[in-house]
């Protein structure tokens, strides 16, 4: 919005020259983002306890989790409603890929607000099916625009970049919709997986998102792509500047959330960031670096699914002490916040090592 309004009154005042520009329009959408989020935070607590909206913990949890009973959660909706807010503000709304991610926001995060309402009144959410195919519709609708609509990724759109390899790029074809919807909804529902202790899953998002804004930025720029040796993706570039929205609405977030956590932020929360941080890799199309970039979110979710399926091929047996594994650390004796900040500083190293993968190639 202010891009329309001041850019072009820059021929008259050469100084709103600078709202043309990603790099500044990005910087003051985290902050604008992380300074509603702080602000709006206390008041938001304050409304949710005042509505009695806290969290009910599951008796077969960790002990110390009793304690968290009744802690405000939907924190999520102070995420969305504030990178929401500062993206409608900053962003040249012209583009596209500002509208797609959009919707993955406010998509994944009406279904996992309807969940979290209905936890709240009936003390059970919605079917694990009647979620997967809200989710999988959702993706099939921002894969179908990706692939079929979008006028600007035309010939290259179905062919993977695989990190590391400078030539190998296997054209999925027509099963590229079903790789886009099984990368958002696999990263929705990883990052759900992921929170459960204080500032868990918001932690690897943030440096997740600051990862992928810079790859945006890099892709979407003509130069850096060409010294880079990476696929120019026009107008990406304008979608660094909702990622660093995401990244300072979630800071805020972080500011309640940091242990011990004044507010969760629920399904809401955890369901959208995660469709937010797979539609962006889709759109970036560095797809396959999301293992390694949302990689203690992939750890989170194959823990899950070696234990379930452990447990069910040997009839009874644990592989972890508690699945996810998060839990089972709590469970060998650590700390909560000890196992949370060891999991960002991995996050950190996964990010280093996903940016280093654009110039190793
Ligand atoms: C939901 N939700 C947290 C909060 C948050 C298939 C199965 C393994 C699935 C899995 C599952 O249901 N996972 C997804 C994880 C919950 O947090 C709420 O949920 C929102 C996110 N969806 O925003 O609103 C609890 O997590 C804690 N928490 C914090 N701080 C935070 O900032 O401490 C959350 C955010 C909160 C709070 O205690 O109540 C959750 O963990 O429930 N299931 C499991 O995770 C269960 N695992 C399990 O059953 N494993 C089995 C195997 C054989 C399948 C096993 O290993 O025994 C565990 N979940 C819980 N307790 N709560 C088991 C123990």
């Amino acid at each position: 919005m202010l891009y329309d309004i001041f850019y072009p009154l820059s021929s008259d005042y050469s100084f709103l020259n600078v709202f043309r520009y990603i790099t500044f329009r990005s910087a003051y959408a985290g902050l604008t983002a992380l300074g509603l989020s702080v602000l709006m935070g206390g008041m938001m607590i304050r409304m949710l306890r005042k509505f009695q909206i806290g969290e009910k913990i599951r008796e077969d949890g960790p002990k110390s989790h009793t304690a968290k009973s009744g802690t405000p959660t939907m924190g999520g909706l102070l995420i969305l409603s504030t990178l929401v807010a500062s993206t409608l503000l900053w962003a040249d709304l012209s583009k596209s890929y500002i509208w797609v991610v959009l919707l993955a926001a406010v998509g994944f995060g009406l279904i996992g607000f309807f969940d979290d309402a209905m936890k709240l009144k009936k003390n059970e959410g919605m079917s694990a099916r009647t979620k997967i195919v809200l989710q999988i519709l959702l993706s099939v609708a921002i894969g179908s625009y990706l692939i079929y609509i979008d006028p600007a990724r035309s010939d290259y759109v179905t062919r993977l970049y695989v990190p590391f390899f400078k030539t190998f790029q296997p054209d999925l074809g027509d099963w590229y919709l079903l790789f886009i919807v099984v990368t958002i909804v696999g990263t929705s529902n990883a990052v759900n997986l992921t929170d459960g202790l204080d500032g868990l899953a918001i932690g690897p998002i943030i440096i997740a998102m600051i990862t992928y804004t810079a790859i945006l930025y890099l892709c979407g720029h003509l130069k850096f792509a060409e010294y880079l040796r990476i696929q120019h993706i026009k107008e990406a570039g304008e979608v660094a500047v909702l990622s660093s929205a995401v990244v300072g609405a979630s800071l805020g977030f972080l500011w309640y959330n940091a242990y011990p956590a004044q507010i969760f932020m629920g399904d809401v929360g955890s369901l959208s960031l995660g469709g937010i941080l797979g539609t962006l890799a889709v759109i970036a199309k560095h797809e396959l670096l999301l293992f390694l970039v949302g990689g203690i979110f992939v750890i989170e979710a194959l823990s899950v699914i070696i234990q379930v399926g452990y447990f069910k091929f040997t009839g009874g047996k644990r592989f972890f002490k508690m699945a996810p594994l998060h839990h089972h650390f709590e469970h060998s004796g650590w700390a909560e916040s000890k196992v949370i900040v060891r999991f960002w500083i991995i996050a950190v190293v996964l990010a280093m090592i996903s940016l280093s993968t654009l110039k190793l190639r």
